[in-house]
């Protein structure tokens, strides 16, 4: 097989989507006009009803990105002590609990969902454990069932961390009472199918909780005389709510134009031995991840890796290295024997996956897997 050509221009794994500017001005002439440029004003409110739509259950707060959310979540639900946690996410998910004060307890994944394993959560559930986090890999949901199961005889909390959740069609959520969890939070950061360029929002179930979540949001103030909570500022600005207004419109297309994308690289990648899909077929099109077994492909993701962006592909190894791994936990006894995650981290790799790019994008990157499978290196 001849080398492929390499793309002009880097191919990152992900390109935001963008609205026509037209539509984000007209929107931000009504902010210019009003002068509410922040504290929950009228784009705000508009967004945050339009969010909850999409959501179909509980009860929706637009925040000012997911890792506030996260925070905000572990305040609302008063944690304390230690919080049992996956190793296999993106740090904000770990650092969420760090930042408030709290330890991480780590508990390995499960091997075909990469989501926390149940199993593993109970083996380290110790004193002073007061919750669970799991996150929605890639849009992938965790076994929330077995996990309200392992809370409610351990009298613990849920929270899951859903950055990559909104990244799919309705219902964003299974028809199953445990698939929120106490909060689950959603990310709508700029690399996020539907994106406010930073933007988050928590869902609950429970009123009481969804009203914690907005005073918390907003310094815990309730009123000119009255401040009920420790609080922090989460609030999203009328300039970026603006921009999640104009991308609603946006996000049935690019789903569509992932789709696309997602079946070039399925009918390409199909038949190389060594590579499994995990991720972009359906779940969430927020991430097209394949995982690589090092003997069966004869090569690793890295070596594979260092081809592609030779080639101008700028795949990313999410997520690689794990959060236990990482120099604020890793001496950290719980994050010593996570053989199952450490194991993917080794293995998954997201490709370029955006709706702007085209099926035969997909079709060359394949020739590049394919070309260095059969020991095609530059
Ligand atoms: N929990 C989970 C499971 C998450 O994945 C995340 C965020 C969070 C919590 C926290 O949510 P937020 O607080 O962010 O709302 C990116 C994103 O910054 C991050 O939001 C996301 N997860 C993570 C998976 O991906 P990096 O460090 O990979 O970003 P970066 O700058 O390398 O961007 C990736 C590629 O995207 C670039 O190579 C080019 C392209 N890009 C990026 C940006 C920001 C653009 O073309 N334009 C842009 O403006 O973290």
């Amino acid at each position: 097989m001849t080398a492929p050509i390499p793309f002009e221009r880097p191919v990152f794994v992900t390109r935001p989507v963008l609205p026509p500017l037209g539509d984000y001005v007209a929107l931000l002439e009504t902010v210019w006009q009003s002068h509410a440029l922040t504290n929950m004003g009228p784009m705000h409110q508009m967004l945050e009803l339009a969010i909850g739509d999409r959501v179909g259950a509980g009860e929706t707060a637009l925040w000012n990105n997911g890792t506030s959310a996260l925070m905000g979540a572990i305040r609302a639900l008063e944690l304390r002590g230690k919080v049992v946690v996956t190793p296999f996410t993106f740090p904000a998910t770990v650092h969420a609990i760090a930042l408030l004060g709290l330890e991480p307890v780590f508990a390995d994944i499960d091997d075909e969902s990469l989501t926390i394993d149940p199993v593993k959560i109970e083996e380290v559930i110790v004193d002073g454990v007061s919750g669970i986090m799991g996150t929605h890999v890639y849009g992938r949901f965790c076994a929330t069932e077995r996990i309200a199961e392992v809370a409610s005889s351990s009298g613990l909390k849920v929270i899951y961390d859903g950055a990559h959740s909104f990244s799919r069609r309705p219902p964003i959520f299974p028809d199953d009472p445990t698939a929120i969890g106490d909060i689950t939070i959603l990310s709508f950061h700029a690399t996020k199918l539907f994106h406010s360029v930073e933007g988050g929002a928590t869902v609950t179930m429970d009123p009481e909780l969804n009203r914690r979540l907005k005073l918390l949001r907003n310094f815990g103030i309730v009123s000119e005389s009255e401040v009920e909570l420790v609080g922090m500022n989460g609030k999203m600005s009328e300039v970026h709510a603006a921009m999640g207004v104009a991308m609603l419109g946006m996000i049935e297309g690019e789903i569509a134009q992932r789709e696309a994308v997602a079946s070039a690289y399925a009918a390409g990648l199909e038949g190389i031995e060594g590579v499994r899909i995990v991720a972009g077929n359906g779940d969430s099109m927020q991430y097209f991840v394949i995982r690589i077994d090092p003997v069966a492909f004869g090569s690793t993701r890295d070596v594979l890796l260092d081809t592609l962006r030779s080639m101008n592909v700028v795949a990313r190894k999410y997520f690689s290295p794990l959060c236990s791994d990482m120099d604020p936990y890793s001496a950290l006894p719980s994050a010593q024997n996570l053989p199952v995650a450490r194991t993917a981290a080794r293995e998954v790799l997201a490709l370029p996956f955006y709706g702007g790019m085209s099926a035969d994008d997909a079709h060359r990157i394949v020739e590049i897997i394919e070309w260095h499978h059969g020991g095609g290196r530059l």
